[in-house]
C-alpha cells in the first residue's frame, strides 16, 4: 500500500471511529448540502434468473453450493420483464434493477436477451441497472449501448475478510469487472453487506476500497445480512442498527454525491431505525414485498413510513453521462 493510500485509510478509520452522534450530525449536514433530504429514490428489483449459481458466496440463497431450498428459475422472458418494468414505473419507481444468479456473463442467446431486456426497461424512462456477475469490456460496452445506466457489483467486505465469505472468485476479480463497467461509461453501483462476522477493521477496509475504485461509485448499497437457512452464515451474529447507521453515515460523508441505498435487511428494521438511516444520509430504498429472494417490507409499510417522515419519492437521478461530466468538472477544479 502506498503512503497516500495508508494515509487515506487512517482518515477513514478516524471518521469511522468517531462518536456515533457526531458522525450522524456530520453526515446529515453533508447530506443536506448535496441532496434534498426529503427525497428518497424508490427502486424496483427483479430476479431475472434465480438460483443454481456456481459461486459460493456464504450469505446467498442462490448459491448451488448450499441447500437453501430455493426454487430455481431460468432466465425470464422479455415479456415478463416488460410487464414488471411497466408496473414498477406506474408504482413510482425510477430505477429498475435486474439480478441474475450467474458467476459471469457469457456471450450468446441469454446475454442477447438481457440486452433486449435493458432496451425494454430503458424505454419506460426509468434508470436501468443490472447485476449479472463478472463481465468483460466488450460486454460492458454492449450493455451501455443497450441503454444501461448502472451496473451493481459489490465488494461486500474488506479484502482481508473476503476469502472467508467467498472462495470461487477474488477481490481483484471484482475490481476488474468494476473497471470494465466504469470505462464503458456505465455508472458504478458498489457497496457491501454488514453482518458477515466481519470486524470494524474489515468495514473500514471496505470503505477504503470503495474510495480507491478506478471509477467512483455513484451508488452505494448498504446491505445487512438476511440470514438464509442452509448457508454457512445462517447463524452469524446480526449487525446492530448502530453498525448500519455508522456505515450509512460514513458512506454519505465519503461519497457526498452518491446515492446511498438502504438495501437488504430493511425488513427487520423499525421505522425509528430506518429514520436514523435516512437522517444519516440514506436516500434510496427498494420497494416491494420481496427483494431478489428474501422478504421485504412492501408498498403499504413504505408508504406509511414516507407519510410519517414527510418523505417523497425522488425523481430519476441524473444519467451516467452527466455524472461523468460532474466528475471531470470536479477534477479540473481540484475538488
Ligand atoms: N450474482 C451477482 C453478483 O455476484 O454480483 C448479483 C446478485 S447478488 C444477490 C447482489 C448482492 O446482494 C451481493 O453482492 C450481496 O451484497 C447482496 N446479498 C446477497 N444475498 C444477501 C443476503 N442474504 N443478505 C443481504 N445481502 C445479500
Ligand atoms: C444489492 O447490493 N442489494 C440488492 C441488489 N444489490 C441486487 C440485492 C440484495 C439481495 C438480498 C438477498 C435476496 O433477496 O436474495
Ligand atoms: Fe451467485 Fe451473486 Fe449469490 Fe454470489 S451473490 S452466489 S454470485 S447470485
Amino acid at each position: 500500500m502506498s503512503q497516500s493510500n495508508s494515509t487515506a485509510r487512517d482518515e477513514i478509520a478516524t471518521l469511522f471511529n468517531s462518536p456515533i452522534l457526531d458522525l450522524v450530525y456530520r453526515a446529515a449536514t453533508v447530506h443536506r448540502q448535496h441532496h434534498d433530504p426529503r427525497q428518497v429514490q424508490v427502486c424496483t428489483l427483479l430476479s431475472i434468473k434465480t438460483g443454481g449459481c456456481p459461486e459460493d458466496c456464504g450469505y446467498c440463497s442462490q448459491s448451488a453450493h448450499f441447500d437453501s431450498g430455493l426454487e430455481r428459475q431460468g432466465l425470464l422472458s422479455i415479456t415478463a420483464v416488460d410487464e414488471a418494468a411497466k408496473q414498477a414505473a406506474a408504482d413510482g419507481s425510477t430505477r429498475f434493477c435486474m439480478g441474475a444468479a450467474w458467476r459471469q456473463v457469457r456471450d450468446g442467446e441469454e446475454f442477447d436477451r438481457v440486452l433486449e431486456m435493458v432496451r425494454t426497461v430503458a424505454a419506460t424512462g426509468m434508470e436501468v441497472c443490472c447485476t449479472l456477475g463478472m463481465l468483460n469490456g466488450e460486454q460492458a460496452h454492449k450493455l451501455k449501448e443497450a441503454g444501461l445506466t448502472a451496473y451493481n457489483h459489490n465488494l461486500d467486505t474488506g479484502e482481508n475478510y473476503y476469502s472467508e465469505v467467498v472462495t470461487t472468485r477474488t477481490y481483484q476479480d471484482r475490481i476488474e469487472t468494476i473497471g470494465h463497467v466504469g470505462r464503458a461509461g456505465i455508472s458504478v453501483c458498489c457497496g457491501g453487506i454488514l453482518g458477515l462476522g466481519e470486524s470494524d477493521e474489515d468495514r473500514i477496509d471496505l470503505l477504503h476500497a470503495l474510495s480507491q475504485l478506478p471509477t467512483q461509485p455513484e451508488s452505494i448499497p448498504v446491505n445487512t445480512l438476511v440470514p438464509i437457512a442452509g448457508t454457512p452464515l445462517a447463524d452469524a451474529e446480526p449487525a446492530s442498527i448502530w453498525d448500519q447507521v455508522r456505515m450509512v453515515a460514513c458512506a454519505r460523508i465519503l461519497f457526498p454525491e452518491a446515492m446511498v441505498r438502504l438495501s437488504a435487511g430493511r425488513d427487520g428494521l423499525s421505522a425509528t431505525a430506518q429514520s436514523l438511516c435516512f437522517l444519516a444520509g440514506a436516500n434510496s430504498i427498494f420497494s416491494g414485498d420481496k427483494l431478489l429472494t428474501t422478504p421485504h417490507p412492501g408498498a403499504d409499510a413504505d408508504q406509511a413510513l414516507f407519510d410519517l417522515l414527510d418523505l417523497e419519492p425522488r425523481p430519476s437521478h441524473r444519467d451516467a453521462s452527466e455524472f461523468v461530466e460532474q466528475l471531470e468538472e470536479d477534477i479540473v477544479n481540484g475538488r
